[in-house]
């Protein structure tokens, strides 16, 4: 008999190339902050010859990996980058400098670098050299791949992702879906992605150990749990065996935390608020965050009536399940945010729940 062959076709162009570089990126997921995700191709004649992606903060950048990997096959090559190389000395020397070397004829780059210590002086380093540069190829998904640190970048302050969990009759409740913790899961795959997660003292009650990524070698969040109220002494829940004892805790009073660990932070602050909680959040180095808003939460639910609070809320993600909720607490958003909507919404369904995520 006759067998049918299937040849899937994919259009070798600057964008393909993007993509690729972006996956690359992706590679180093909660790995690289305060640093962007970064990837880069090397390719010649139509073949990648080079990949490389930045795998931590303080390690050679993208650029210097993928060269390194094309060697002198680079030479006349395109380099396509998710991010515009830098120019400038940092922990690790300028990734112009490494493409001039290698004789680099044309670089491809995804988004302009919103660092003012880089923004546009890379490509312009690059052009003046010789070198032809193409700025905004895949720009919108390069630019998601590092919404957070574009975020901090621009404001000083961490993106902040609000998330929650509806029931079926419309409650914003404390509990999570099934598997939504475990590996795999959503929530799971949240925590490794974030570099913090804002845990308020009442509910630290409620919960046994704090919560941690279940994903093979994730890097963990910060916990950063908000005392308020709390005059003299908190007691932290277990940290879970995949937890490090990152930990920042705001008060509005000298209190004494148990139990007694090494690296814990303690802040005081005359008052606390989300503002305050993300500027030293910002400084500290912390791009991302995760307020997790469980049902119930009183704490929470003032952090977040405070009238700017909006504007410090970049994104929602929602989890709706199908069972009923008769408990007690908390079941809306502040009202305080009534003028808000969400743009750009995308959805995922299992027979489990349904998860809805959007931009504020
Ligand atoms: C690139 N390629 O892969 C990355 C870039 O302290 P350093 O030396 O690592 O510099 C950090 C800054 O370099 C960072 O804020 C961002 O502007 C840029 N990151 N640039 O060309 C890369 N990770
Ligand atoms: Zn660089």
């Amino acid at each position: 008999g006759s067998s049918m062959v299937r040849v899937r076709c994919e259009t070798r162009d600057d964008a393909f190339y993007m993509r690729k570089c972006v996956e690359l990126a992706r590679t180093a997921v909660g790995c690289t902050s305060p640093n962007p995700m970064v990837g880069c191709v090397i390719v010649k004649d139509g073949e990648i010859v080079g990949q490389g992606f930045h795998p931590k903060a303080g390690q050679p950048h993208a650029e210097v990996f993928a060269l390194k990997d094309a060697g002198s096959l680079a030479e006349n090559a395109t380099a396509y980058v998710s991010l515009e190389p830098c120019n400038h000395y940092g922990r690790t020397p300028p990734c112009t400098e490494a493409l001039i070397c290698a004789k680099v004829k044309q670089v491809v780059v995804g988004m302009v670098d919103p660092n003012p210590i880089v923004a546009s002086k890379g490509v312009e380093r690059l052009r003046d050299s010789g070198i032809k540069v193409t700025v905004g190829v895949e720009e919108m998904l390069c630019q998601k791949l590092n919404e957070a640190y574009i975020h901090r970048m621009l404001t000083g302050r961490p993106f902040v992702t609000l998330r929650y969990t509806l029931s079926f009759n419309g409650r914003i409740i404390n509990q999570l879906g099934k598997g939504a913790e475990e590996n795999g899961g959503y929530y799971s795959k949240l925590l490794r992605e974030y570099d913090g997660i804002i845990i308020p003292n009442d509910l630290l009650m409620k919960i046994s150990t704090l919560p941690a990524s279940h994903e093979t070698g994730a890097n963990q969040p910060f916990h950063i749990v908000i005392a308020k109220g709390v005059r003299s002494s908190l007691q932290l829940p277990a940290l879970s065996a995949r937890s490090k004892a990152k930990i920042i805790v705001f008060a509005e009073d000298d209190i004494k935390v148990e139990p007694e660990m090494e690296g814990i932070e303690i802040v005081v602050l005359e008052k606390i608020t989300l503002s305050s909680i993300l500027d030293y959040c910002g400084n500290r180095g912390l791009c991302s965050i995760v307020l997790d808003f469980r049902g119930g939460s009183e704490c929470l639910s003032e952090l977040l009536e405070d009238n700017i609070a909006e504007n410090l809320v970049q994104k929602a993600i929602m989890e709706i399940l199908p069972i009923w909720s008769t408990s007690e607490g908390t079941s809306q958003l502040p009202s305080a945010w009534k003028s808000l909507t969400l743009r750009n919404l995308e959805s995922r369904t299992s027979n489990e729940s349904v998860l809805v995520e959007g931009y504020i």
